[in-house]
């Protein structure tokens, strides 16, 4: 069999100095950062769906790209062709972990029983390719919002037949990913929401979502899954109203189903800012309660409303992004999977690699600069000593819950009028921010 990359061997290190258009500039994966090699911070993953799949195909025309990888589309056949192409692919890109649908992997067919029997087959022949390499799956999931018996949901829908279905299908896909090595499993809650409050109970769709989640937990538990399972928010697309809001309505479901020891969040960039938020701030809020576990790395285009997929370049948000997740401890099962596709004219087996080479190293700066904002230390000493008015006698007691209201309005009486609170000198900050990136 020839090979898919033939233009490539193996895509390395050259520096930040380099020309050759088929090496990465910033992204050295054995060089030590913070005592482990900078693969182990970043822990990059493909995407099936994207990278294998996806052709070019929008709302207005055909694909552009040919992803038969020489096979007749829709076969066995061209399941196997994708293996074959994938995991050249990421050898040659050396990424060490994948992440898939159930629907990536071989086409679904009419009777659940045949897809499942052509799920057992595909995932043979990637054990198969996986053996003798690193190369890991990251995680799983079942794609419940292509096939139309989802047009109302998965766990959310009103037919108790699709709702099983969901339920046999979420099965397989873990018995999948837990074959296949996978740590974590991903929920993303495509068409978990609703349009219009008119035909919707929306509190009947939360408990059943939550209850499918449950079973889920149990079942994954009683075959070995040992990670996470992993809420993705997303605001809206395809529905207008998306359950999973943002990292906060996400977490907040968690707790209030008592999901929340085995659930953390696997938190897209471009899910974040169509939800209005940016994506360090999506972190943020995972780290502060303990539900961060792992990302798709990609970036939307904020004069567009909808989820573009792009692959990162944007070394602010990188570094913002990445700063986070070294504050949060880094990843520990999860990793940056580039849930990112090609623009549609870029439709060459050469910008595949060129998009790969330009987010690993996007994300590679971004780490270095994360190290460098953390060592230099001006960022953190500025947070603690804003705070610093709590770290007398009385903010302690606030901060241990033990004040009283009576108690605290005494005292403001007593002193008649605070000092206004010292600046909170953002302008300083971004141009600390500027020297670390550029300096
Ligand atoms: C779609 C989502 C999806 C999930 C996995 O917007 O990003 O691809 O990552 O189902
Ligand atoms: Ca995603
Ligand atoms: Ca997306």
């Amino acid at each position: 069999m020839g090979e898919y990359f033939d233009f490539i061997q193996q895509v390395k290190y050259e520096g930040a100095d380099t020309k050759n258009p088929f090496a990465f500039r910033f992204y050295d994966a054995d060089k030590e950062i913070l005592g482990k090699p900078m693969k182990d911070h970043l822990r990059f993953a493909m995407a099936w769906w994207h990278s294998l799949g996806a052709n070019g195909t929008d709302m207005f025309g055909v694909g552009t790209a040919d992803k038969t990888w020489g096979a007749e589309a829709g076969t066995i056949a061209h399941a196997k062709a994708k293996v074959d192409a994938g995991f050249e692919f990421m050898k040659k890109l050396g990424i060490k972990f994948f992440c898939f649908h159930d629907v990536d992997l071989v086409p679904e067919a009419a009777d659940i029983n045949e897809t499942n029997a052509r799920l057992d087959e595909i995932s043979d022949y990637i054990l198969e390719k996986m053996n003798g390499t690193d190369i890991r799956c990251l995680w799983g999931t079942a794609n419940m919002f292509s096939n139309p018996r989802y047009m109302n949901g998965a766990g959310s829908t009103n037919s108790v037949d699709v709702y099983c279905f969901a339920a046999a299908q979420i099965k397989k896909a873990l018995d999948i990913t837990v074959k296949l090595g996978g740590e974590d499993y991903v929920f993303w809650g495509g068409r978990e929401g609703y349009e219009t409050l008119l035909n919707t109970d929306l509190k009947f769709e939360q408990e059943n979502i939550a209850t499918l989640m449950r079973m889920a937990r149990d079942y994954g538990r009683s075959i070995g899954l040992k990670g996470d399972f992993l809420i993705e928010p997303k605001p809206k697309e395809p529905m207008k109203h998306q359950y999973d809001f943002d990292a906060a309505t996400a977490i907040g479901f968690l707790r209030q189903y008592g999901l929340d020891s085995d659930f953390r969040m696997n938190i897209e960039a471009n899910h974040a800012t169509l939800a209005g938020h940016t994506f360090e701030h999506e972190l943020r809020v995972c780290a502060a309660n303990g539900m961060f576990g792992s990302v798709d790395a990609n970036q939307g285009d904020t004069l567009l409303g909808w989820d573009t997929d792009e692959f990162p370049f944007d070394v602010y948000t990188t570094t913002l992004a990445m700063y986070e997740v070294l504050k949060a401890g880094g990843f520990t099962h999860g990793g940056l999977n580039f849930d990112s596709k090609n623009r549609r004219p870029s439709n060459t087996r050469e910008d595949m690699v060129y998009a790969f080479i330009l987010g690993m190293d996007a994300f590679a700066l971004g780490l270095t600069k994360a190290v460098k904002l953390i060592e230099d230390g001006r960022i953190d000493e500025f947070k603690a000593q804003k705070y610093a008015s709590f770290n007398g006698e009385l903010g302690q007691k606030i901060r241990d819950g033990k004040a009283t209201l009576k108690e605290l309005s005494d005292l403001a009486c007593a002193m008649k009028a605070p000092q206004n609170p010292a600046s909170g000198r953002q302008e300083y900050l971004e141009g600390v921010l500027n020297q670390v990136l550029f300096g």
